[in-house]
């Protein structure tokens, strides 16, 4: 579904507010019928993560039912309706007046259920239960069965398989969406560069049996450069070339904005707005080519965590979030280990930042029990994540997984899988995985770009700095050596307890995690092949319990959890130039 927007016809309502809300810990609610309404036992705040929230919810992960009340909005009659959760986590299953309107597996990507056959007039009724345990066969797995060979302990309470909270609860905001009826249902937009002329290549999807007419506008800059073709039913295709193009690029991140009308007889029946962003992005040997120049990431991989909120991250903090950024002059961040809300994207598409988009594919293990049907979530999850952000000039890479132990025989064919599934849904973009393996990873070899996370200094060669920094060269060289694809560093940092000093430096110190950033930093810079590097983490976030997490935490943040800078920071605005300029 095209991200609702509010147009002469097109129209949605945000449901987010106060809802019921009532745990159920028997799983008693689907038999006694509660989806039809339920006597509630509180209220809560959606989005947001049920974790957070009250003083008995930390670590409860089964089922958790919502219900809300809603009149039909002015306009909406006579239009085709939906119900649009931005995400869940993580198994949702949705009723409106008691009728079952759909479900939907896995925790951070968007579903939209058909609701208007369904709809009255006013007080309907919106019942939605959502229920996050950890289980093997989920994507991110839990509770995985121990097996030394993976190199990771399970000791974590609630046991995740992951190094992050497993928040639950409805995430993004819930929205009622109206479309007209003879609509336009996808549009799909690539950018090429020609001499001086960008050149805007539109795809759209109508579903009627008509054939009607489209106009294709891009305007930006001065300019405006229309397009007029038949339309539907299916497909149509539009190009338009855009004179001395203004590219897309971090710090010149120019938008253009296309408007696609569907026309019957002359009169629009329905439209679409949507920022175009002229860039390429392209591998070229060991280079990433942005614009058809080198480029090198710097810049963070990050979590959507925050006190109170949890998983969902509040408009305020969204931003603040890119201000450290730019205060400390990074590029460009990962969505790890999941898609991130879309607002966070159209805001890396406006202020410039280069994003790496990742599934939900964290801490995958290829024993045999469930691997079906996580290649089954995988595929699923890569699909909605490319279909949801195909369009974003700042997304330049996807990754199809952080960490899988993918050394194991059964591993074998499951990213060529994925990848073949992602590379027919989008041929613009390159693709990677972040692994812990390195040397042995074999998908490397039919990915495009390399990227590792790389702990020296921290869980080898702890708290020396001097033998990690004489083995991280002599690593990225051999993976390179092996592959010869551009290589980003996409994790690498120490904790630091923040206001915790030592001198020297030792592990968990400002000083540590500082210097280390610094070294690291200064080795990278002496080796050419490398295409960018992020340091784990911009902030420090919330884990489940564990013996290496104090306080449930993992300090590795820049920042701290409430965004106020460690000394790390400080160094990196020196290291990168931060840069304050706002845009
Ligand atoms: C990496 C994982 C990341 C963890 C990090 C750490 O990719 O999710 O948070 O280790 O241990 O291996 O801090």
């Amino acid at each position: 579904m095209i991200y609702p927007q509010n147009n002469p016809f097109r129209q949605f309502q945000d449901l987010s507010g106060f809802w019921d809300f009532r745990l159920d810990p028997a799983d008693k609610g689907l038999s006694q019928d509660w989806a039809r309404g339920f006597p509630p036992d509180r209220l809560i705040a959606v989005p947001s993560s049920w974790n957070e929230q009250f003083q008995d919810t930390r670590d409860y992960l089964g089922a958790g039912w919502y219900q809300t009340r809603f009149d039909l909005p002015w306009g909406f009659k006579g239009k085709d309706l939906f119900l649009r959760f931005g995400s869940a986590n993580y198994l949702a299953q949705v009723w409106l007046n008691g009728v079952k309107l759909g479900e939907h597996e896995g925790g951070h990507l968007p579903f939209s259920l058909e609701a208007g056959s369904h709809l009255k007039p006013k007080d309907n009724l919106l019942v939605v239960r959502v229920e996050g345990l950890l289980a093997p066969d989920r994507v991110p797995p839990g509770k995985v069965p121990a097996d030394p060979k993976d190199g990771f302990n399970h000791s974590f309470n609630p046991p995740a398989s992951f190094d992050f909270f497993p928040y639950c609860g409805i995430h993004r905001p819930v929205l009622l969406v109206a479309t007209p009826h003879e609509s336009i249902q996808d549009v799909t937009i690539s950018t090429e560069i020609a001499g001086k002329t960008g050149r805007v290549k539109v795809d759209i999807l109508t579903g009627f049996s008509d054939s009607l007419t489209a106009r294709f506008c891009l305007t930006g800059y001065g300019r405006k450069v229309v397009a007029l073709e038949k339309a539907g039913p299916g497909k149509t295709k539009a190009l338009l070339q855009m004179p001395d193009a203004k590219l897309w690029a971090p710090g010149t991140p120019h938008l253009y904005q296309l408007k696609v009308e569907l026309m019957r007889n002359n009169e629009a029946v329905d439209q679409v707005d949507l920022p175009v962003g002229i860039r390429t992005i392209a591998v070229k040997g060991e280079r990433l080519l942005l614009n058809g120049k080198p480029i090198r990431l710097r810049g963070f991989g990050r979590h959507e965590d925050f006190p109170v909120t949890g998983r969902h991250l509040p408009a305020a903090v969204v931003v603040k979030d890119y201000e450290l950024m730019k205060w400390v002059g990074a590029d460009s961040f990962r969505t790890s280990h999941y898609p991130y809300a879309e607002e966070i994207l159209d805001l890396a598409d406006r202020m410039g930042f280069l994003v790496i988009a990742e599934t939900p594919a964290v801490g995958l293990f290829f024993h045999p029990e469930g691997l079906a049907k996580r290649l089954e979530l995988c595929r699923q999850s890569t699909q909605e994540l490319i279909q949801r952000d195909k369009n974003h000039p700042s997304v330049i890479l996807w990754s199809l997984a952080n960490e899988p132990h993918s050394h194991r025989p059964a591993a074998k064919g499951f990213f060529k899988n994925l990848a073949d599934l992602a590379r027919g849904l989008d041929k613009t973009r390159p693709l990677t995985l972040v692994s812990y393996i390195g040397l042995k990873e074999e998908a490397f070899r039919f990915l495009d770009v390399v990227c590792v996370n790389r702990y020296f200094g921290w869980y080898s060669e702890e708290g020396d700095l001097d033998k990690a920094c004489s083995k991280l060269p002599k690593d990225l060289e051999a993976i390179h050596r092996r592959f010869r694809k551009p290589l980003i560093l996409a994790e690498f940092g120490a904790d630091a307890l923040p206001g915790h000093h030592a001198e020297p430096p030792e592990m968990f110190s400002e000083e540590y995690q500082a210097e280390m950033i610094e070294r690291y930093w200064r080795v990278l810079a002496r080796l050419s092949f490398v295409a960018g590097a992020h340091i784990w983490n911009l902030c420090d976030f919330k884990t489940a319990q564990a013996p290496h997490r104090p306080g449930a935490m993992n300090w590795k943040g820049v920042f701290t959890r409430d965004r106020r800078p460690k000394l790390a920071a400080k160094v990196l605005k020196k290291l990168w130039g931060g840069n304050p300029s706002r845009t």
